[in-house]
């Protein structure tokens, strides 16, 4: 699992606080990866009986994690990487990415607990007493409705909530987990002096301080006006009342760093005393780093869920999908779309209409032209998140409804459609094409090259792949090298200009212009009827 450490320069760390493991990966100056490794939660801590790194409460609505396994995990990990031989002594810097959402809840005291970390024994015996709510909410939990419908009313509604924060009312989002939290745990909440997300809260670990959350991941709160970058003070009245301010601290832009490492770690693992923390941001943001994404560009990940990232000059919400503050340049956003029919719809018609074969799937791209001879597909087999619908539902050339297509139109109807859609949820939340925008393509279905040439020819804009596995973690390292002291001054993308590139996979058809744009706007007045008939 542990790569062997060869080194010889200067190490820049970068660790991803997953939902199921923590990873880390060390590069070096000229951005080779020296080392990786990780901790599974469910088979390496198995004494806190996770599944899937969460536990599901009784009415399955509930999911939380533990955060003493975190700080054993970091335990773990450490010991794992002294074992593989790295020199910790030349660490210049570290940083982090965590999973969205989550948040920790730190026990009166504990600020001075982590202040006076010894290095003779190991953080988990340490900070054991220190949480007042031993099991945080996670980004799977969807118990909060009810707060949600709160902190929407209370701003003005879902339109308003999303214009300010960047995102409408979303149960996983942690202002209405902190809303509950105050309701169902009004004890545990009165004795908390702190409330960190994932990312913050392992932060703090390496600084021995509260450490600032940062804009990027502050977004993921339904509290953070994206705009001004201050708390909303009629959101945070609405989620805790006035007191909530204190408890979240100040948030920084990602980039800040936040000071050197404490000495516990210094004595424990032979840090250098002068190893920076830069500040520790969300898995997506920290994903966006580590795909270099910029202005102008799209990410599109093809997995069991299609997800974009786009980076955004403008912050232009919408009641679906998510604006951040951008982790590269605090000045920009970006945006973050889940769709939930992807692959999975993928292959179910790839099952129907070609026989389980991709090749039999490609065919059936090849053979039909762009624009589908007017054809047009949504293919929701579960209830989508963008938009709110479900069912299948074809049109023909006139708009009128039908029943089925041919195997080879049906193919592409799904993929048009499916593409289609992400481009209009992304034009709506701000993404325009500008000269030199490119699609990054990632995930199992971008090694297909017929379904990225629909992809690049509905974007009208080339289409590049890359080998984003752990992107998160490997943006976290980027970010570390972009903070250390030595790169002060220099821009993101020049101190990562020699970071592996995108492929070019496939240019658009000259006629996809005219054909797409004009299907675009088909598809969106079809769309709106799908979700007109399917009623609230
Ligand atoms: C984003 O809003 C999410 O909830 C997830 O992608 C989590 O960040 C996964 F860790």
């Amino acid at each position: 699992m542990a790569a062997a450490a060869h080194q010889e320069g200067e190490l820049y760390l970068g660790f991803d606080f997953s939902t199921q493991q923590l990873k880390v990966v060390a590069i070096d100056q000229d951005l080779n990866v020296i080392h990786q490794n990780r901790v599974h939660f469910d088979s390496q801590l198995p004494e806190f009986r996770t599944e899937g790194g969460v536990h599901v409460g009784a009415d399955g609505l509930t999911v939380t994690s533990p955060a003493l396994m975190w700080v054993k995990a970091l335990d773990l990990l450490l010991e794992q990487m002294q074992e593989a031989g790295v020199d910790f002594s030349t660490v210049r810097a570290l940083s982090g990415s965590a999973q969205q959402h989550g948040s920790v809840y730190w026990k009166n005291g504990a600020g001075l607990t982590l202040g006076r970390l010894r290095g003779e024994h190991g953080l988990s015996q340490q900070l054991q007493d220190c949480f007042s709510v031993r099991d945080c909410p996670v980004w799977m939990d969807s118990s909060t409705g009810r707060q949600c419908r709160r902190l929407q009313e209370a701003v003005g509604g879902a339109a308003q909530l999303a214009e300010i924060t960047g995102s409408r009312a979303y149960e996983r989002f942690t202002g209405s987990q902190i809303c509950k939290m105050r309701k169902e745990r009004a004890q545990e909440f009165g004795e908390t002096e702190r409330i960190s997300l994932v990312s913050s809260f392992a932060a703090s670990l390496f600084l021995g301080d509260y450490a600032a959350m940062d804009y990027g991941d502050a977004s993921g709160m339904n509290l953070l006006d994206i705009r001004s970058k201050k708390w909303s003070q009629a959101c945070l009245e609405a989620a805790a009342g006035p007191g909530l301010e204190r408890l979240l601290g100040t948030p920084l832009p990602s980039a800040s760093v936040l000071g050197n490492v404490s000495p516990y770690w210094v004595n424990r693992f032979g840090f250098s005393d002068q190893c920076s923390v830069v500040a520790f941001t969300g898995d997506n943001p920290a994903s966006l780093a580590g795909m270099r994404l910029r202005e102008g560009d799209l990410a599109v990940s093809l997995g069991t869920s299609d997800t974009l990232f786009v980076w955004l000059r403008h912050a232009r919400p919408a009641l679906e999908g998510h604006v951040f503050v951008n982790p590269v340049d605090w000045r920009q956003f970006m945006a973050l779309l889940c769709f939930k029919n992807g692959s999975l719809t993928r292959e179910r018609l790839r099952n129907r209409c070609a026989g389980g074969s991709w090749e039999g799937f490609s065919a059936a791209l090849r053979q039909t032209p762009l624009g589908n001879h007017g054809y047009v597909g949504f293919y929701f087999d579960v209830r989508e998140i963008t938009p709110p619908a479900v069912g299948v539902h074809l049109f023909d050339a006139e708009d009128k409804e039908v029943s089925s297509l041919s195997a080879e139109a049906e193919v592409r109807a799904l993929v048009e459609g499916q593409f289609l859609s992400r481009r209009l949820h992304a034009e709506r939340l701000g993404y325009s094409v500008v000269p030199g925008s490119r699609v990054l393509a990632t995930g199992g279905a971008s090694r297909n090259k017929d379904i990225l040439q629909v992809l690049c020819d509905v974007m009208n804009v080339p289409v590049y792949t890359m080998d984003v596995s752990d992107s998160a973690c490997l943006g976290a390292a980027y970010r570390a090298l972009h903070g250390a002291p030595e790169a002060s001054g220099e821009s993101f993308f020049d101190v990562l200009k020699n970071a592996p590139e995108a492929r070019l996979a496939v240019t658009p058809h000259p006629e996809a212009q005219r054909v797409y744009d004009e299907m675009l706007r088909r598809y969106a007045r079809l769309e709106k009827r799908v979700l007109r008939e399917l009623g609230p």
